[in-house]
């Protein structure tokens, strides 16, 4: 698990980001399409935006990208207990989105880069591996969570 020092460095970015969460979201979720292409296929409700412009300009994007990083916010807070939060997730990313794990490593890590870059002064060297090691724990428990749905993606 995290220590203290480190939740306090976790939570300490967290609400520098939250006062903008769209513009996070909508930053994470279009570098997420540009990157990994593939992510960008799972989405029935993006299938039509296949532009910059047209991911740049959607409000959709930026709704589910607000989704996304709320969703974390909420877990983040509950500093390891999160069960309650994290159960409901990974159900649907397994049995329904179906989305493999692989993807959500590729997520945390465009969190991570985003905060860095709207952030650089807040978001020091132990801020940023204590948020790494936070969302190695959110990973690690969606994964096992997942193969509890019976889902090995
Ligand atoms: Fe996701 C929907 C949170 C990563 C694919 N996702 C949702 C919802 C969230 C949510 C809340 C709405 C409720 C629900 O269906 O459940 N997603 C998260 C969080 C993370 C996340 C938190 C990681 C930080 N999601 C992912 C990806 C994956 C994906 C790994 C592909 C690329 S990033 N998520 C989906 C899809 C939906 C969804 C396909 C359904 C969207 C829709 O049709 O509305």
């Amino acid at each position: 698990g995290l220590s203290d020092d480190e939740w306090n460095h976790v939570l300490g970015i967290w609400a520098k980001v939250e006062p903008d969460l769209s513009a996070h979201g909508q930053e994470v979720i279009i570098r997420l399409f540009q990157l990994h292409p593939e992510t960008q296929e799972r989405f029935a409700k993006f299938k039509t935006l296949t532009t910059i412009d047209a991911l740049k300009s959607s409000e959709e994007v930026k709704k589910h990208g607000t989704t996304v990083l709320t969703a974390l916010g909420r877990i983040l807070k509950q500093k390891n207990n999160h069960e309650q939060e994290l159960k409901p997730l990974a159900e649907s990313h397994a049995t329904k989105h179906k989305i493999p794990v692989n993807y959500l490593e590729f997520i945390c890590e465009i969190i991570v880069k985003v905060i860095a870059e709207k952030h650089p002064s807040d978001f020091g060297a132990d801020s940023q591996a204590a948020m790494k090691k936070a969302l190695e724990l959110f990973r690690n428990d969606m994964a096992s969570k997942y193969k509890e749905f019976g889902f090995h993606g």
